[in-house]
């Protein structure tokens, strides 16, 4: 059971009350499959991945990326189960996308490196232990089914 403080409740809400979901989502997902090439392999259906251009206007990665942060969304509003929130993610990503759980949190990597240029000065030391926390239970969730 992860327990958390009133600081970082308060600031994990805040973070998400002030990122721009139609940035940070496609920008976080086109930037993890940029950076991490292999991870364009569970997207053969997304059409065309050829280069970082195609890749950062590819609207099916923008969608995509909007779908990931309403995923985030659900971790947000159950903080207190996060696990439990995500059952069927963690089924449905280990079972039959079959993706490989490393990559979560190359994902989250991503998400922080643009939670943090949408933030500016306000993402302070404090703030990023505080989001790297959430991610870091979110991939913990998302890894459950593959213990
Ligand atoms: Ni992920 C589908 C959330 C990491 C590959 N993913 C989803 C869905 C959500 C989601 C929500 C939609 C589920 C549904 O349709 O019911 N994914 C998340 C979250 C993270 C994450 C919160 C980590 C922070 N996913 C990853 C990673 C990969 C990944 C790292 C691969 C590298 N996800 C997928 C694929 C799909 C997917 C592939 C299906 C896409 C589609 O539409 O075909």
């Amino acid at each position: 059971m992860v327990t958390w403080t009133d600081f970082e409740r308060a600031t994990i809400q805040d973070i998400f009350s002030k990122i721009d979901y139609d940035i940070v989502g496609p920008g976080a997902l086109s930037r993890c499959l940029i950076v991490y090439p292999w991870t364009q392999r569970y997207f053969g259906s997304f059409g065309n991945l050829y280069n970082a251009a195609a890749i950062a206007s590819n609207p099916k990665v923008a969608a995509h990326g909007k779908v990931v942060l309403g995923g985030l969304e659900k971790a947000l509003k159950n903080m207190d189960d996060i696990k439990q929130a995500y059952a069927d993610l963690s089924v449905l990503h280990s079972e039959t996308l079959q993706v490989d759980p490393d990559n979560f949190k190359l994902l989250a990597d991503c998400l922080t490196i643009v939670v943090a240029s949408q933030l500016g000065k306000d993402f302070t030391p404090e703030v990023h232990a505080a989001f790297a926390k959430f991610l870091a239970v979110v991939v913990a969730a998302l890894r459950k089914q593959y213990h």
